[in-house]
């Protein structure tokens, strides 16, 4: 890859409100020196209080994004999260690249916007996970993803590189304990980090941010495990400095830092 200056795409679905989705992704990019491009998928109309509409763009602009970009602005890395309409033609294309792909899913079931329906998320697991460098799913989606809820996130994560994908970080945000603590394998070396939980804040878009920034690492030439480490030291320094705006309960990321490692994780490394 010849880019002087490192570009990453997002493909990811719009929020209104600019703390989640492209808006946030972008806002990462920028603030770590990477060009940022994106490939809108889904528009949702959002605030801080709640999600209020969904539309889901057609494959048609979704590929004409893409065909725009690839010709002209070539990725140092790729970031994934909502594939809206094109999972197929998200398969089709990406088997042709060589650049690393961060796939953050957004699977909720329980959402009443299905982002993903039962037949996308089988062509996710047997095909798109194969092409990815990693996907970062939270404690539920890792459940939904194995399709049970019985083993342990280290089992979990185990099942999950048995679909192909490269390495998986299981983030444990969702798990109750006052340790946030996020789950790291690639088949070989596994660890985990480990941050204090901050305590009655409902934060929006940090699923978003963490995998933008793990991404821009990634595009600047960091190593998969290091970019993961600066990019959740980079969350926990939004985390801790988050001024609320707006009427509803979710807190937005306005105040996206810089490269910072004032709040790097604890890593424990198993064997
Ligand atoms: O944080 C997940 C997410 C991703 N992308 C968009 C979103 C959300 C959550 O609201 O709106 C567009």
């Amino acid at each position: 890859m010849n880019n002087i200056y490192p570009i990453a795409y997002t493909i990811a679905g719009s929020d209104s409100s600019g703390g989640a989705g492209v808006q946030a992704d972008l806002k990462v990019f920028s603030k770590l020196n990477i060009h940022g491009c994106s490939i809108v998928t889904v528009v949702t109309a959002q605030n801080t209080a709640a999600v209020n509409n969904v539309e889901f763009l057609s494959e048609k602009i979704i590929e004409e994004q893409y065909d725009s970009l690839i010709c002209d602005l070539p990725p140092n890395a790729l970031k994934i999260s909502m594939v809206g309409k094109a999972v197929e033609l998200l398969i089709e294309k990406l088997i042709l690249l060589k650049q690393p792909i961060i796939f953050d899913p957004i699977i909720d079931s329980s959402s009443n916007y299905n982002f993903i329906n039962e037949e996308q998320l089988l062509k996710i697991k047997s095909h798109f996970l194969p092409m990815c460098s990693l996907i970062t799913p939270n404690w539920p989606e890792a459940k939904e993803l194995i399709g049970q809820d019985k083993y342990t996130v280290e089992d979990s994560a185990k099942c999950i590189i048995d679909f192909g994908v490269k390495a998986v970080l299981i983030k444990g945000g969702h798990i109750n304990d006052v340790i946030c603590r996020d789950f790291f394998y690639d088949g070989e070396n596994k660890f985990y980090l480990e941050s204090p939980r901050l305590k009655n804040k409902m934060f929006h878009g940090t699923g978003c941010v963490l995998s933008a920034a793990i991404t821009s690492y990634v595009a600047m030439g960091k190593s998969l495990t290091d970019a993961i480490i600066l990019a959740k030291a980079y969350l926990n320094q939004l985390l801790n400095n988050s001024p609320k705006i707006g009427m509803g309960d979710r807190l937005i990321s306005i105040k996206v830092p810089c490269n910072d490692c004032q709040y790097k994780p604890n890593i424990v490394c198993l064997d």
